[in-house]
């Protein structure tokens, strides 16, 4: 392979609540992930004392971040995409002034990311807020908590200005469509219309983060967050490609606003086609002006779309419930493995928007098996990681501008959907299992050599 550009990064991304647990540690709120301790399609459960659910503790990164983030450097990382819990910095939501302690441990994070020349790239809420603003407002449904959230990003941009130029506001603003507890906050929501304009609120909130971290670090970036859900057509059918050009624009309308700075054509035509009306002020429209600076998306896999209502019904209950696509395999979790899609999806972005990507999320979630002389052969998640490598280098040759890649997960920690540790990620095996039982103990995969191998080569590894 030729090698990837100089200035590209490479890394990994974690996420506060999979990876630190110390969830009630130097003053920290209850957020919505402490609240759902089966994952973001779980129920809720009202915490009570002396209970407890597998995020509590999950990696224990909040302790051992030095032990683990040396291990990162051991394998050459440039950066590391973390994010922050907004309940260690305002622990119910609504404060006006922050909390000291969960200011000072990013500070420490920041610190020793630095010392080992480890840019951070930090999301300002990655499927968490805090439960008091759930509670008492209702969410994002409840126009407020704009404010709140503006506060907390001014308050963490001033805070970190000289530590951290990579921001994202935040994670995977589509799902809200599909998690509206872990997106937006919404308890139950009622109707549709509900759901879009909680989405509303956030994406103002976004767009003012964006216009407060120009104003405060103007030499930062800051960019969104997008689940890349590309979807293909199931035949060719016109029927078929018109259903998955709408479907695809169920993810894409989150970027156009973000991107463009306005709702899409499109999207108006699909409120007034559902009399959902929204209430959008001429201070919201001059908000969402204020752009981002590139894209940032998750890639895991893409699915189809069709008008057969017989495939559809098969495909009920699915993630996201696409249809499957017959020439692709699927990992043990039966999301399908497409490499050549990332590629397709790169250029779709770069070509829809001419701004620059960055992927901070691309990983296999796999069962791995300790060897009896304790090592672990992950061949697996390495021709997974391989294969999707070789088709953003493709990318970069056919001219789309990349600006890193962070793979999802570079050490186990508790899955997002199920709350699973089964389901890992990582180079680092990490000694915990499902029910919490284990001594939290580090330990190099055969993937750990063979990423530290890509990084060193700048790719040039990589078998196409
Ligand atoms: C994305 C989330 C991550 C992450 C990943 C893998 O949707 O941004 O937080 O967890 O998916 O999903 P899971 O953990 O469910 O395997």
């Amino acid at each position: 392979m030729k090698p990837f550009p100089q200035a590209f990064l490479w890394g990994g991304a974690i996420a506060a609540n999979q990876v630190e647990g110390a969830y009630q540690e130097g003053g920290k709120g209850l957020s919505t992930s402490d609240v759902q301790p089966k994952g973001i399609f779980g129920d809720v459960v009202e915490r009570v004392p002396g209970d407890s659910g597998i995020k509590d503790i999950a990696i224990d990164f909040y302790h051992r971040y030095p032990e683990d983030i040396a291990l990162f450097n051991e394998m050459g990382f440039t950066c590391l995409r973390v994010s922050v819990a907004w309940t260690r910095i305002f622990p119910q939501g609504d404060e006006t002034q922050p909390n000291e302690a969960g200011l000072a441990f990013y500070d420490k994070l920041f610190d020793e990311l630095a010392s080992h020349n480890i840019q951070p790239m930090v999301t300002l809420s990655h499927y968490e807020m805090p439960w008091g603003l759930v509670n008492n407002y209702g969410g994002w449904g409840d126009r407020r908590v704009i404010g709140f959230f503006e506060r907390y990003a001014r308050t963490v941009f001033t805070r970190y200005k000289e530590k951290v130029k990579l921001w994202l506001t935040f994670n995977e603003i589509n799902m809200s469509l599909h998690a509206p507890l872990t997106g937006v906050g919404l308890k139950a929501p009622g109707s549709e219309a509900e759901i879009y304009q909680a989405i509303h609120h956030q994406l103002v909130a976004s767009a003012l983060a964006v216009k407060a971290c120009h104003d405060i670090i103007p030499d930062a970036r800051i960019g969104n967050m997008l689940l890349g859900g590309l979807m293909y057509p199931l035949t060719c059918k016109p029927d078929d490609v018109l259903e998955t050009m709408q479907q695809n624009r169920t993810w894409l309308f989150f970027g156009d606003i973000q991107c463009r700075g306005e709702y899409p054509g499109y999207m108006l035509r699909y409120f007034r086609d559902n009399h959902i009306q929204l209430n959008i002020t001429e201070e919201d429209r001059a908000a969402l002006k204020e752009t981002i600076d590139f894209i940032s998306f998750s890639y895991y896999m893409t699915g189809c779309v069709t008008t057969d209502e017989e495939e559809n019904q098969k495909a009920r209950g699915n993630i996201l419930s696409m249809v499957p696509n017959p020439h692709l395999k699927s990992s043990e979790w039966g999301w399908q493995i497409d490499p050549v899609g990332l590629r397709i999806l790169l250029n779709l972005l770069w070509d829809r928007y001419q701004k620059p990507l960055f992927i901070v999320e691309n990983g296999l979630g796999a069962k791995d098996k300790i060897e009896a002389d304790g090592s672990i052969n992950d061949t697996y998640r390495i021709s997974y990681l391989n294969d999707h490598l070789v088709q953003v280098g493709e990318a970069i040759e056919d001219g789309v501008q990349v600006l890193g890649y962070t793979c999802w997960g570079p050490i186990d920690l508790v899955s997002a959907s199920k709350a699973e540790m089964s389901k890992r990620y990582g180079f680092i095996y990490v000694d915990r299992d499902d029910d919490g039982n284990g001594t939290l103990e580090r330990r190099r995969k055969a993937s750990f050599n063979w990423y530290k191998e890509v990084i060193a080569t700048r790719g040039a590894s990589l078998k196409p």
